[in-house]
């Protein structure tokens, strides 16, 4: 069977499976589609097939003309329906990992796709986690329902894992130029998955067991979310002394080795920083272990957007306006800059604490007309004198590329800059920066 999944997968004749099709599944899709594979992507979301089938991206680094020209081929399917498996000889799921509301893991996508590939599976199938999840996961919730009917890993089917690395946005590293990492339950499973992304990916990293390949990826971003978590301790520390932390930043980085800048900013974001080390505080716990390093990282980045608007109010306090009824403008709401998700973004916790405090609140965002926070509901206003010139605070959050902030700096009696994006613009009384 093995032999047969190998010449399948070497004649590009191997039908493979996406579960999901957002920002990680939508490329790796077209990735195998490119190269050569007839692919079947699956989603439970019935207005993405339907955007998909009429030649529609709705993936920033998936352009439609590769969606159509896929789909013009044929040899990309798209459905909602997962009985589609039973044809399949992969099956790679690329589902949501969130936390819960008690900052736990939900890994209910992940057993919600596993019981349908149990349910259409056929012997021989190789099935590859890529969602980004605590170690163990593979092996304590996928394989004790693969092999329920009976069949045994590395025998009847291949089960592997293999993190996904995909970091929207970026111009320069993408799905098929980005090393990937792959760990088997056996060294079958580890083999098989080798050599079928070996078919669509640059560069295969093999790792002992799955186990391994999801601890690399927690590690990965854990130093992450660490190091933002130490520099803007730092930034609190050079704050107190009274000195600037971009310029000791700036200078550190001409240490050619040993060192990487991070920067201080209004807060963590992203369904990927803030989420993936909480996966592997709370597997530490589960074995006793405290990981102080990720807590203490989420606690001074959790308390970030809180700093800011302390910093809003004393600067509005400097030219005697209190805070409370004082216009203050949002500029960039997203969680990142050029980047069009909102998602544990720290402008909607700096929006709703100001409201809370009594600030009269609006906002600029170019990627985002309209802004919902629970019961906020705010208008993006037009970047214009006017809504600069109003504003008693305009504090920029997110610094998005394709905004004039020399134009801001002229314009607004008094700027939060928490991006440091007016570092160029030298003895402004009206910059206060983090
Ligand atoms: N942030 C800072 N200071 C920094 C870097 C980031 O405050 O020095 C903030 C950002 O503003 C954002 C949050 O942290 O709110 C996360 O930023 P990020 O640059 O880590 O971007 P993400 O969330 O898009 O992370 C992704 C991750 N990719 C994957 O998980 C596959 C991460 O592993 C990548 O390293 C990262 O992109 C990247 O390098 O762009």
């Amino acid at each position: 069977m093995l032999k047969e999944l190998e010449n399948k997968i070497l004649k590009k004749k191997a039908k493979i499976g996406i579960i999901g099709l957002g920002y990680v599944g939508l490329p790796l899709a077209i990735t195998f589609f490119k190269s050569g594979f007839k692919v079947y992507g699956i989603d439970i979301d019935e207005d993405r097939v339907v955007r998909l089938k009429k030649g529609k991206s709705y993936i920033l680094d998936v352009s439609s003309s590769d969606i159509k020209e896929a789909m013009a081929s044929g040899r990309l399917v798209v459905s909602t329906d997962f009985s589609l498996i039973k044809a399949l000889d992969a099956v790679i799921i690329c589902v949501p990992t969130p936390l819960y509301k008690t900052k736990e893991p939900d890994v209910s996508y992940i057993a919600a796709a596993v019981e349908k590939i149990k349910r259409y599976m056929k012997r021989g199938q190789l099935v590859v986690l890529e969602s980004t999840t605590y170690p163990g996961t593979t092996e304590e919730v996928m394989l004790p329902v693969l092999e329920s009917g009976g069949k045994k890993e590395g025998k009847d089917f291949y089960l592997a894992f293999s993190p996904e690395r995909v970091d929207p946005g970026n111009a320069r590293y993408n799905t098929k130029n980005t090393p990937k990492i792959i760990g088997g339950l056996s060294k079958e499973s580890t083999g098989i998955s080798k050599l079928l992304y070996e078919q669509a990916i640059d560069t295969v990293v093999p790792v002992s067991s799955a186990k391994v390949a999801e601890m690399v990826k927690l590690l990965e971003n854990t130093f992450r979310i660490v190091n933002i978590g130490l520099v803007n301790e730092v930034m609190l520390l050079c704050d107190k002394l009274g000195i600037n932390v971009w310029e000791v930043i700036d200078a550190a980085r001409t240490k050619p080795y040993g060192f990487m800048p991070f920067y201080p900013g209004p807060g963590v974001g992203g369904h990927c920083i803030p989420v993936d080390p909480i996966y592997l505080s709370w597997k530490a716990r589960q074995y006793g272990f405290e990981a102080r390093f990720i807590e203490l990282a989420s606690y001074i980045n959790s308390e970030m957007p809180g700093y800011v608007v302390r910093k809003i109010s004393e600067a509005l306090n400097e030219i005697e306006k209190p805070l409370r009824r004082s216009r203050v403008l949002v500029m960039g709401v997203a969680y990142k800059k050029d980047v069009k998700d909102l998602r544990e973004s720290p402008a909607l916790e700096i929006i709703e604490l100001l409201i809370k405090k009594g600030a009269i609140v609006s906002y600029y965002d170019p990627l985002f007309p309209y802004l919902k926070i629970h019961n906020i509901n705010l208008k993006c206003v037009e970047f214009n004198k006017a809504s600069l010139g109003e504003s008693d605070c305009v504090v920029i959050v997110t610094d998005h590329s394709d905004v004039d902030y020399q134009f801001v700096a002229r314009n607004a009696s008094l700027i939060v800059d928490t991006r440091n994006i007016l570092k160029d613009i030298k003895n402004k009384a009206n910059i206060v920066r983090l």
